[in-house]
């Protein structure tokens, strides 16, 4: 179901006049009351009258994570404190965490966002929704809450981890949808395993409402599969609003973009300069509505690209490529390009093993060194050596033809890479310690 078909259903026309008259209002917004934009576009020679529609976009200066740390905590905020009703943070990997505030206004539009993207997902008024993401500074769990609370459904609020008591709860509440990351979808199957529950059968469960993190197609298959369930895709970072940014819908081809508030463009991260539909890039986003903190032409480094043809759920939002990775997270493996995900996409085909692994990537003698951890299923582990041997060799051979990349394959017991209650980590760079 379509939760705001005036929004989500406009015409191309009308989306574009919307989105250039809240871009005006945002450039002279963001130039009056944030010291560090004035500063930027003074430098950049632009002025906020220059902005008169989206052509213009491209006139105005990137922001990226640093400005925001630059500005820590409050100072990238463009209303005073007593107009700010909620703080996030996302721990950065190093140092202070990025500092997010949200006024009354950006509260209502992330709850409406995010109703959308629970309408597109499967869930209605009469669902009961376990929230297994996060609940504190992290934006999943609040962000997910509010939203499926705005839309009618009832909502669970258990935050992550805690397995026995979530399957309990899918047990006993009843819930038929449950928002958390992928990774931890599949933790979740693998109890119910050991616990000899059938999803199928035990529970009602029917909608997962997964993000967070990058997850390869092949990963959904084996969600979907292994708990019986439509699992959808759904994006966000809390700089940008939290979840809400973007979601799939049931046709599950690319995520649609909330763009009447949230406008994208793909950049060429080398050079800035603006990618044309269908070419892969960095995903840059402009706040059109944001009070808190606006943010123009935001560099995401997440990599993906952008589709405007018509989507067949009725939906004309745009689409977005699911993400395969974070720029930072593409590992360079003696020249090859690579994303976790494609690696997790080759492993996730083969039934011997089981959809947990690891990159351990390292330097030796100055080459870079890559070692991918698999778990073996049980009964691979309980197989012979000689057929322990003939899974490796197909592993690192599958590696090879489809990415280009020699890997050393270490298959390791079941149940040894540690599972993950939120993201999950899936490199250890030892050549960064
Ligand atoms: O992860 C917000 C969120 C919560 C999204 C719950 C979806 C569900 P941050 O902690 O700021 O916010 O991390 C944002 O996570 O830039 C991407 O690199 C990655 N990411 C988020 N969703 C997806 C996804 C939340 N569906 C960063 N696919 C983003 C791939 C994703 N990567």
């Amino acid at each position: 179901m379509i939760w705001n078909e005036a929004c989500e259903c406009m015409s191309r026309q009308d989306m574009e006049d919307l989105q250039s008259e809240r871009l005006r209002k945002l450039v002279a917004y963001s130039y009056d009351n944030v010291t560090y934009y004035r500063k930027k576009m003074d430098e950049a020679g632009v002025k906020p009258e220059d902005i008169k529609s989206i052509s213009d976009l491209s006139r105005l200066p990137f922001t990226v994570k640093d400005d925001l740390r630059d500005n820590y905590p409050y100072d990238a905020f463009a209303v005073p404190m007593r107009d700010i009703v909620r703080i996030h943070a996302s721990s950065g990997t190093t140092g202070k965490p990025t500092v997010v505030g949200y006024t009354k206004a950006d509260l209502e539009t992330w709850a409406e966002v995010m109703a959308r993207t629970f309408s597109a997902a499967g869930v209605r008024e009469d669902s009961i929704v376990q929230v297994a993401y996060g609940y504190g500074l992290f934006t999943g769990g609040l962000g997910a809450h509010y939203g499926a609370e705005k839309l009618g459904a009832s909502v669970i609020p258990i935050s992550g981890g805690n397995t026995q008591k979530q399957i309990m709860l899918l047990q006993d509440f009843g819930s038929d949808a449950i928002a958390c990351t992928p990774s931890y979808a599949l933790y979740l199957a693998e109890v119910l395993g050991e616990m000899g529950i059938d999803p199928r059968k035990d529970l009602k469960l029917k909608y997962g409402i997964f993000g967070a993190e990058p997850w390869s197609h092949e990963m959904r298959a084996q969600i979907e599969e292994k708990l019986g369930i439509r699992a959808t895709d759904i994006y966000g970072l809390s700089e940008i609003i939290g979840p809400g940014v973007a979601t799939e819908c049931e046709l599950q081809d690319g995520l649609h973009i909330m763009e009447d508030h949230f406008l994208p463009e793909i950049i060429n991260p080398e050079t800035g300069e603006v990618l044309k539909e269908g070419q892969k890039g960095e995903l840059v986003f402009t706040t059109l509505t944001k009070e808190g903190i606006p943010l123009i032409r935001y560099r995401t480094r997440d990599v993906t690209s952008l589709r405007y043809d018509k989507c067949g759920c009725g939906r004309t939002l745009v689409r977005m490529e699911k993400v395969m990775g974070r720029s930072d997270d593409m590992l360079i493996i003696r020249g090859v390009n690579v994303f976790p995900t494609q690696v997790e996409s080759v492993l996730a085909n083969m039934a011997e093993i089981e959809p947990h692994y690891l990159l351990v990537v390292d330097r030796k003698n100055n080459m870079d060194t890559l070692e991918i951890w698999v778990e073996m299923s049980e009964e691979l582990f309980s197989d012979e050596v000689k057929k322990i041997e003939e899974v490796r060799q197909k592993i690192k051979d599958n590696i090879q033809s489809l990415l280009g990349l020699t890997a050393d394959i270490k298959l390791v017991e079941p149940k040894t890479i540690e599972r993950s209650m939120g993201k999950a980590k899936r490199v250890e760079d030892k050549r960064k310690l």
